[in-house]
């Protein structure tokens, strides 16, 4: 049910001549021997952006899954977005997260940042529903505007791939004013590895991919795929 969804990223990402990245083989593709599911994973580089990744988890009407993060490179202090939908099928219940996730939580960031946001909360409030969280603490790489709520198609459906695609404008905009800044290289990479570090910790999405794919390439996914820069033993750029 999110095809659209990565077909306008794609687009998108082409439209911006990103490259795309090896994902290895056993990543990129894996078919449950478990259950019925597959998962597909792909990642580019473009002009700003380090590392653009998107996932599709396909387990029918069990599950639909489309997850996606941009990496800024470490010369821009901009927030990463980051996308989680799920659809439980046999339930009908949709998980929407979209967010610009700030690398730091002061106002002078947040006001930098974050107004195209702002902007999208109140006009999709269905989508902004203040959802407690339960895995995450909220004020950690999330935003005080993200877009969070949990519902059916029906409720949210519509709004959500309208939402998605001024979202992704949105991005694209506050990535285009940008202007990159060298001298706040470290601090920049200091805190996208801290994201990956936290993120790798609490992603509530390690026991699903245990559950279709086994724990060992469970563990692989989160690590080399999801946060590479979370790798205890890997030094990654
Ligand atoms: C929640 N995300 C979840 C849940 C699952 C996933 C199973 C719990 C469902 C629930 O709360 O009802 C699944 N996450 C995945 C999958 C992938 C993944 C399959 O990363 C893999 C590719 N999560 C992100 C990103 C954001 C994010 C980039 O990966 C930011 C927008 C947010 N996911 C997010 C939040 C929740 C969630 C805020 C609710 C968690 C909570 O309640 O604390």
């Amino acid at each position: 049910m999110f095809n659209r969804f990565l077909d306008k990223l794609t687009s998108d990402i082409k439209a911006r001549s990103g490259v795309p990245l090896q994902v290895p083989r056993e990543l990129a593709e894996c078919y449950s021997t478990r259950k019925q599911g597959v998962i597909h994973s792909w990642a580019w580089s473009m002009a700003g952006i380090r590392r653009l990744r998107a996932t599709r988890l396909d387990a029918g009407q069990t599950l639909q899954v489309f997850n996606a993060v941009a990496f800024p490179t470490t010369d821009r202090q901009q927030p990463l977005l980051g996308i989680d939908l799920l659809h439980f099928g046999v339930r009908d219940r949709l998980v929407a997260v979209m967010d610009f996730q700030p690398l730091r939580q002061d106002l002078s960031y947040l006001e930098r940042y974050m107004g195209e946001l702002k902007v999208l909360q109140q006009r999709f409030p269905a989508l902004a529903t203040g959802e407690e969280m339960r895995h995450y603490q909220a004020n950690r790489y999330f935003s005080p505007w993200l877009l969070f709520a949990r519902g059916s198609v029906e409720e949210l459906g519509e709004s959500l791939e309208e939402a998605f695609e001024l979202l992704l404008q949105a991005y694209w905009t506050l990535h285009d004013a940008e202007q990159p800044d060298a001298s706040q290289q470290a601090q920049v990479e200091a805190l996208q590895r801290s994201y990956a570090c936290y993120s790798a910790e609490k992603d509530p999405a390690h026991g699903l991919f245990a559950s279709y794919f086994g724990k060992s390439w469970a563990d692989r996914f989160l690590h080399e795929f999801l946060f590479p820069e979370s790798h205890p033993l890997k030094d990654n750029p």
